[in-house]
């Protein structure tokens, strides 16, 4: 395995800058008739880390928004303000790159397919080529911008293929990533054009952070599927770089909205003001984006049914529903508007009397303050994203309630769903189930409505944005730092002299050797694997030695390894990856866990003959604690590819068993998880303890187990190229039978001399 430099950088210093890139700044231009002015953001991404800059400080860096030709001169000065005021950096992108990477790959290619909408989706190669344009001007941004021992965090599907350019031009830079969007199902994902180049995009960064462990899964799902690689729940190694995983839900600044409810004076005259004009009726709020994803017209039809349905709310309720436009450039977004446009004026022209209008449409942004008047006076907040990768609104709500005094109705399909279970949970999907929640919402009653809010309130001021910022950039720095040490456990070449020295020097040794792979080459057919007989007379010199305690460890039956080994005094055998062993005292086997329901195999067994029947030249092997899946023989991209496909179905199938499905060389095996070969080692050190030389050797990541297990002065010797644990490396089973034959020499050298 090749090795890789040392990074100089281990650990971030604490007073290290921060500089946050994302697509938008916080701040907008606008073209007014006396020239550029500085507007607010609007969006989910601007809300939250908008205090956290204020509070933490850290530069900014982000797309300044339209381009003008007329009037520059203007416009350089308001973003001149931005940088020396503000630490605000603009990125000017020239208008078609600008275009094709907003309204183009971001909006209209990552946000349907990440958004489980893959109808909605829009490709053309043109526009993948402006957003890797668009984010190659960032990197370049970023590179002249950075300081070394900064901490380089960005921000959302914009900008997934920076970490990677990043790593290229600043390869020692901390680099941290924030998907605040959804990540989608494997079954979603693959429909993505260009799916390869954006995952490692992503992979060049130092931790990858999503708003939930669901989506957290999904990502890895992904990896699997589309570029073979295997992850921890915790970790992927791309080469041997480690990449840290995490699930990081974002909060909110709750002081933003609470010290607005305490003493703001719009705030209060406008409560009052619409106290008044709501009085005796029913307050349902809800705040979104114009966007297909938010469930606008999901939301208009179930309210339409609920009036219907329910003639004693006429009068009695009234729906505010404020839609801020966004993407108007697309006409997908055009088309929503026209729609909601459409249903809004039916609903209040077929529904409404001269006395009650049912439905108030704002279509615009309104204030802060303005908003948290709303909030407070709302006894129902409506959230129905049909995919949202948290939803801030939710919790901007239920932080306006500290007395507890409204109801949360939130889609389970919306992030915030995962924290917020004391909501009223819908499928938005379901008019008339949304309509008959929202109807018990109404008449909750007082203690149950109490109860509820309360908890959630109190949560969302613990959990705000403030702690997760923190979270996140100890994450970073924790990850760097896993950086150092994760490269300096690469494995050296195994010196063969080196290690004869050692055994020799031992009085009481441990020696656990896998078979397939390690001993012997892969054959194509497992039974084509006998061992030769310099193997059996190596063996027997080993286990012989009253010093020597020798395990043979591998995936193969018990039956298997009696044959081929039975003749050999004093081995020790573990069968199917440690399920049973066989003491070299006693001449019977012995199952790990004495309780082993079998009948799981009818349910796995007719998905691997699908996979067989599917891939000519594969085979399903029964164990008896196993099923094997062996695709040696197939197309070797095809096999992979499948593989990675049946691993993902099975995980999810198993995931609440004690059963796994692991990869090994071409091979797929189900079995109960504790069936490994650390195990079996703890069985070992009850009977042989004191050890003073420990050698392990394997080439398969069931040998991982083991390693990992082993004392740090252990010799554990990994066969072949590969991510491993182990301390050493040999290239090839030819090699390490040469330091097995090294050792029965030392040993027999000392008997007679
Ligand atoms: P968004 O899709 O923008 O964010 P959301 O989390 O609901 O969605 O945030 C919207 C923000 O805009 C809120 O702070 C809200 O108050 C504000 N807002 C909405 N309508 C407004 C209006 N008419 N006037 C003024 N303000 C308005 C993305 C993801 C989300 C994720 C966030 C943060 O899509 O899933 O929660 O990022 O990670």
């Amino acid at each position: 395995m090749g090795l890789q430099p040392v990074s100089k950088l281990a650990i971030v210093p604490a007073s290290a800058r921060l500089i946050v890139v994302s697509n938008r700044l916080p701040l907008t231009l606008r073209k007014t008739d006396d020239g550029w002015k500085t507007e607010p953001s609007s969006g989910g991404l601007a809300s939250a880390m908008n205090p956290l800059l204020r509070k933490d400080g850290g530069d900014w860096i982000g797309w300044a928004g339209v381009a003008g030709e007329q009037d520059q001169e203007s416009r350089r000065t308001v973003l001149e303000e931005w940088a020396e005021k503000d630490r605000r950096f603009a990125v000017e992108l020239p208008d078609d790159v600008a275009k094709g990477f907003y309204e183009g790959y971001a909006n209209q290619t990552l946000w349907p397919v990440f958004h489980n909408f893959p109808s909605q989706l829009k490709f053309v190669s043109k526009a993948w080529e402006a957003y890797v344009e668009a984010n190659r001007i960032f990197s370049q941004a970023v590179a002249e911008h950075y300081k070394q021992n900064d901490l380089i965090w960005v921000h959302d599907y914009h900008l997934m293929l920076l970490p990677q350019m990043l790593r290229e031009q600043l390869p020692d830079a901390a680099i941290g990533f924030f998907l605040h969007i959804p990540f989608p199902s494997s079954e979603i994902f693959p429909v993505l054009p260009r799916r390869e180049e954006v995952l490692e995009g992503l992979l060049g960064a130092d931790l990858l952070a999503f708003q939930t462990h669901g989506y957290l899964q999904q990502f890895r799902a992904a990896l699997l599927r589309v570029l073979g690689m295997e992850s921890k729940i915790e970790q992927v190694a791309v080469g041997s770089r480690p990449v840290r995983l995490e699930a990081l839900p974002i909060g909110i600044a709750p002081e933003e909205y609470t010290n607005l409810l305490k003493s703001d004076r719009t705030t209060a005259e406008q409560y009052a003001e619409w106290v008044a004009r709501y009085k005796g009726r029913k307050v349902l709020l809800a705040v979104d984006r114009l966007d297909y994803t938010k469930g606008v017209l999901e939301r208009l039809r179930a309210y339409a049914h609920l009036l219907r349905s329910s003639p004693e709310l006429k009068e009695k309720v009234v729906l505010i529903q404020i839609a801020v436009p966004t993407r108007e450039g697309i006409d997908t977004y055009q088309e929503l508007r026209t729609e909601v446009n459409r249903l809004v004026g039916e609903i209040n022209g077929k529904l409404g009397t001269p006395e009650w209008t049912p439905l108030v449409y704002i279509n615009r942004s309104i204030d802060r303050t303005e908003l948290v008047g709303l909030y407070k006076l709302a006894d129902v907040c409506w959230v129905g994203s049909l995919r949202d990768g948290m939803n801030l609104v939710a919790k901007e709500y239920v932080t306006c309630k500290p007395e507890g005094d409204g109801v949360l109705v939130l889609s389970e399909f919306a992030g915030a769903a995962a924290e917020m279970g004391e909501a009223l949970l819908i499928n938005p999907f379901d008019e008339e189930r949304t309509a008959a929640t929202i109807e018990r919402a109404l008449a909750l009653d007082e203690q149950e409505r109490r109860l509820r809010m309360t908890t959630l309130h109190n949560r969302v001021l613990r959990n705000n944005v403030f702690r997760w910022g923190e979270r996140f950039l100890a994450s970073l720095r924790e990850a760097v730092a896993e950086r150092g040490r994760f490269i300096d456990t690469q494995p050296q070449r195994l010196r063969p002299t080196e290690v004869r020295d050692a055994y020799a020097r031992g009085s009481r040794r441990l020696l656990i050797l896998d078979y397939d792979g390690t001993l012997v080459p892969f054959a194509k057919r497992p039974q084509q694997a006998a061992p030769p007989p310099v193997i059996l007379d190596t063996l027997s010199a080993l286990a012989s030695d009253p010093q020597n305690c020798v395990a043979l460890m591998s995936g193969r039956s018990a039956e298997n390894l009696d044959r081929w080994f039975g003749s050999v005094r004093g081995l020790w055998l573990a069968a199917e990856h440690g399920a049973e062993l066989k003491a070299s005292f006693i001449s019977t086997w012995e199952p790990l866990r004495s309780q082993v329901p079998a009948e799981w195999k009818n349910t796995v067994m007719p998905i691997l003959e699908h996979f067989v029947d599917r891939t000519p030249g594969s085979f399903v092997e029964e164990k008896k604690y196993a099923l094997v899946w062996h695709y040696r023989m197939a197309e070797p991209e095809f096999g992979e590819w499948l593989a990675n496909e049946l691993v993902s179905m099975l995980e999810a199938m198993l995931a609440e068993t004690e059963l796994r499905a692991f990869r090994g060389e071409k091979i797929v095996e189900v079995k109960p998880v504790w069936a490994n070969k650390g195990e079996v080692l703890n069985r070992l050190l009850v009977t042989w303890a004191d050890l003073d030389f420990i050698f392990a050797a394997g080439d398969d990541r069931t040998d991982e187990d083991l390693f990992e297990r082993l004392r740090s002065d252990a010799w554990t010797v990994h066969i072949g190229p590969g991510p491993t644990r182990a301390s050493y490396v040999v290239a090839d089973f030819e090699r390490l039978r040469q330091v097995l034959k090294l050792f029965a020499e030392s040993g027999s050298a000392r008997k007679v001399s």
